[in-house]
C-alpha cells in the first residue's frame, strides 16, 4: 500500500473508532479551561470514562491570555494540592498566601494531567445543543459539530454524544446552561450572566455555587458565575481550579463512585 493510503486509512479508521467507542462516556467536560480541565482528571482518576470537548484547536481557555497578556497567573494557597497533583510549579512573590503560576505551563500541565489520567480531549469539536428526555427533565447527552463548520456557516446537522453527566466548562458564556434555558423552558432556569469584578468574593462564590443544575448537567469555573450572577475575579486561578475539583466530586457521589 502507498504511503499515502496508509497514512489517510489510519487517520480515518482510528478517529472513526474512538469517536464511536466516545459517543457513550460516564461524563462528557464542554470546554478545556481550567475548570473542565481539573474537572476532567478528577473525574478520570476514579476510573470514570471521560470526554473533553472543546470547540478550539487548543486547550487552556483564558489561561493562555495570562494576567491580560503578561505571561503570569495568581493563585492562592488553597490552590496549591491542586497545583501539586498537577505537578505545576508556583513562586511565592512576597505577598502571603498568594502565588503565582506561569500560564504557559498551567495550561499544558493541566491538560497533560487530564490525559495521563485517561481522559481523552477532541479538540475542533463545538457542542450546540443537549440532548433531553422528560418526566423527569434530565439532560443525557450534548450534540456536538466540528468548529469549522461553525466557521464556514455552513447548514450541517450534529452528532450525538450520550453520557450519565454533563458538565459545562464553557467559561462566561456558560453555554449549555444558557441552551437548556433557551430552548427547554420546563427547566425553569435563567441565566443572568456574571456581574462585574470583586475578586475576593467571586473568588470564593464561584466554588460554593459549582454544582448541578438540573439531572444530568452540572457546571463549573466561570460559567458558575454566568448562571448564577456572581461576580468575575481577573486573572486569578484558584477559583476555576477548586470548582473543577468539586464538580468532579459532586458527579462521583451522584454516580455511586465509591469516594
Ligand atoms: O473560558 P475558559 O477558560 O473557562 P473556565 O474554565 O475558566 C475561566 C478563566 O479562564 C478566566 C477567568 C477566571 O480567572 O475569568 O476566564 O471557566 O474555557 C472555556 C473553554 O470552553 C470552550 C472555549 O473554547 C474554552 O476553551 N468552549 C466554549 N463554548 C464551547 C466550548 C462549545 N460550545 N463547545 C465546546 N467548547
Amino acid at each position: 500500500m502507498e504511503l499515502e493510503s496508509i497514512i489517510t486509512r489510519l487517520v480515518v479508521e482510528e478517529s472513526a473508532r474512538e469517536l464511536v467507542e466516545l459517543s457513550e462516556s460516564d461524563v462528557l467536560v464542554v470546554g478545556a479551561g481550567p475548570s473542565g480541565l481539573t474537572a476532567a482528571k478528577y473525574l478520570a482518576d476514579k476510573h470514570l470514562k471521560v470526554v473533553v470537548l472543546e470547540k478550539r484547536l487548543s486547550y487552556g481557555g483564558g489561561i493562555g491570555g495570562g494576567g491580560s497578556l503578561f505571561h503570569k497567573v495568581v493563585v492562592d494557597e488553597r490552590a496549591l494540592p491542586v497545583l501539586g497533583d498537577f505537578k505545576v510549579r508556583y513562586k511565592a512573590a512576597g505577598v502571603a498566601g498568594y502565588y503565582v503560576v506561569d500560564s504557559a505551563e498551567l495550561m499544558s500541565k493541566l491538560a497533560a494531567g487530564a490525559l495521563d489520567s485517561g481522559a481523552k480531549i477532541i479538540l475542533g469539536a463545538e457542542v450546540e445543543d443537549l440532548v433531553v428526555r422528560d418526566n423527569p427533565l434530565r439532560v443525557v447527552g450534548v450534540m456536538f459539530k466540528w468548529s469549522a463548520i461553525t466557521a464556514a456557516g455552513l447548514h450541517v446537522d450534529p452528532l450525538f454524544a450520550l453520557s450519565r453527566a454533563v458538565v459545562d466548562a464553557t467559561g462566561h458564556e456558560a453555554v449549555l446552561v444558557s441552551i437548556l434555558s433557551r430552548k427547554n423552558r420546563v427547566a425553569g432556569v435563567a441565566v443572568p450572566g456574571e456581574r462585574s469584578g470583586f475578586a475576593e468574593r467571586a473568588e470564593r462564590d464561584v466554588v460554593e455555587y459549582t454544582g448541578r443544575m438540573v439531572p444530568g448537567l452540572y457546571v463549573a469555573g466561570m460559567s458558575v458565575a454566568a448562571v448564577h450572577g456572581l461576580h468575575r475575579m481577573g486573572p486569578i486561578f484558584t477559583g476555576m481550579l477548586l470548582s473543577g475539583r468539586k464538580v468532579a466530586e459532586a458527579i462521583a457521589r451522584d454516580l455511586g463512585v465509591p469516594q
